[in-house]
């Protein structure tokens, strides 16, 4: 009896963009208490499970989750308190039940979340296993290799690049502190490089340099010089990009207003196969529209044999919609959001079906975080091979990065590094 929660209570915080977020804490009988809060996404995807806001103008901007925090203190407290908090599938089974929605619209996938990641903090807690192990079990010996997002655009910059993210892979070392060492001379160097011509060091959302550049591939091009100068070959270190396409699709065309191009499905996938074969790219996440399931499809056909594709708003971590992809033999990766599906097992079996099929996954930050690090327990626990969790600046986003130190040096010999 001494795993029973004892009580949930929620209240609002704010997240790295100043907006506000849902922290929620458990007690058990036992004494026990753990607390998570949850992220929020700009460029939010139109499969995903919705977060509650409150909608008031004149508070927050319209921003608070005061409904969200009262449907966790109210409605979720009553019906988990005397719940054993170690079975995690049957605390987020209540949850999914008293919602009742295709995506938790009633009571708001943040309120749901929070109460999912802190019984999962708090199940870990009280049986005295670091949150990895408890995921994981004996296997959560894989350190995730990071997807370093060091150049910023899209809407989580105040440019006009129109891709949203050009991220370093550091895969070629033998260890994740080794992979860090470099992509940290990396960022530093690209610091240098965008200072040399004279273009501003000033971050974005997710931390990462956010210069007025001309084009997309003037982004590649001057991340491979910061590559070069910082001493590293494409071997050791690749590009990936999020281009965030759904962002830029509307009415079937593709519009990069940075380069003045205006194309068809055929033609954006044409050109992401062109800078694919140019450039030392590992990766491409959202390079067509979540609503282009034909362009994906070309895509997948053109690519999927060279390099990653990975679908973020395409699948929204949505078990039902990976598995469409999959039968469909769409993308070949898949980015992992948490708060796109608003539970913790729903997240766990998006990522076994995923991996069932051989399509590799990405476990990922929003670029509105907290300094929550469940994800990076979550990576290794789930052995996803990958983790993204933006640039490393801005402690919303190294705390992250920090707790995988951790854990890797709580692995000792036994972490795995590897591609
Ligand atoms: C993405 C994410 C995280 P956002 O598109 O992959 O980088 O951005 O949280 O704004 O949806
Ligand atoms: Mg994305």
């Amino acid at each position: 009896m001494k795993n029973i929660i004892k009580q949930i209570s929620a209240r609002q915080i704010l997240d790295s963009r100043g907006n506000p977020t849902i922290e929620t804490t458990i007690y058990t009988e036992k004494n026990i208490k753990a607390k998570a809060s949850v992220p929020s996404g700009a460029s939010v995807g139109k499969y995903e499970a919705k977060e509650l806001r409150d909608n008031n103008k004149n508070y927050y901007r319209g921003k608070s989750v005061l409904k969200a925090v009262q449907n966790v203190n109210d409605c979720i407290n009553k019906l988990l308190v005397g719940a054993d908090v170690i079975d995690i599938y049957n605390i987020d089974k209540i949850m999914i039940e008293a919602d009742g929605t295709y995506d938790k619209s009633n009571l708001g996938a943040n309120a749901i979340l929070s109460v999912s990641l802190a019984a999962a903090r708090c199940a870990s807690k009280t049986l005295n296993v670091p949150l990895f192990r408890y995921i994981g079990g004996i296997n959560a010996v894989h350190m995730p290799i990071p997807f370093i997002n060091i150049l910023n655009g899209g809407v989580h910059a105040n440019n006009d690049i129109d891709f949203q993210e050009f991220m370093i892979v550091p895969y070629g070392f033998e260890s994740y502190t080794e992979a860090m060492i470099a992509a940290n001379n990396v960022f530093f160097s690209l610091k240098d490089v965008l200072e040399e011509i004279g273009y501003s060091i000033s971050v974005g959302d997710e931390g990462g340099f956010a210069p007025e550049l001309e084009t997309n591939e003037e982004a590649i091009r001057i991340l491979m010089t910061a590559i070069e100068k910082a001493g590293y070959n494409f071997e050791q270190i690749k590009i990936a990009i999020d281009a965030a396409s759904s962002e830029f699709y509307d009415e079937g065309m593709y519009e990069l207003t940075s380069e003045s191009r205006y194309m068809t499905s055929e033609e954006m996938s044409d050109y992401i196969k062109d800078i694919t074969c140019k450039y030392p790219i590992i990766s491409i996440e959202d390079g067509m529209a979540q609503d282009d399931f034909s362009g994906w499809k070309n895509l997948t056909d053109n690519l999927s044999k060279e390099i990653m594709l990975v679908g973020d708003d395409l699948m929204a971590t949505n078990p039902l919609r990976i598995r469409e992809c999959i039968k469909e033999k769409t993308a070949n990766s898949v980015l992992i959001k948490p708060n796109q599906i608003g539970t913790l097992t729903e997240t766990i079996k998006a990522v076994q079906i995923a991996k069932e099929a051989r399509y590799k996954t990405i476990i990922s930050h929003r670029s509105g975080e907290t300094e929550d690090t469940f994800i990076s327990d979550l990576a290794v626990g789930l052995n996803t091979g990958f983790i993204k969790t933006g640039s490393l600046c801005r402690s919303e986003r190294t705390v992250k990065y920090n707790r995988l130190f951790e854990i890797e040096s709580m692995l000792k010999d036994n972490a795995i590094y590897s591609f």
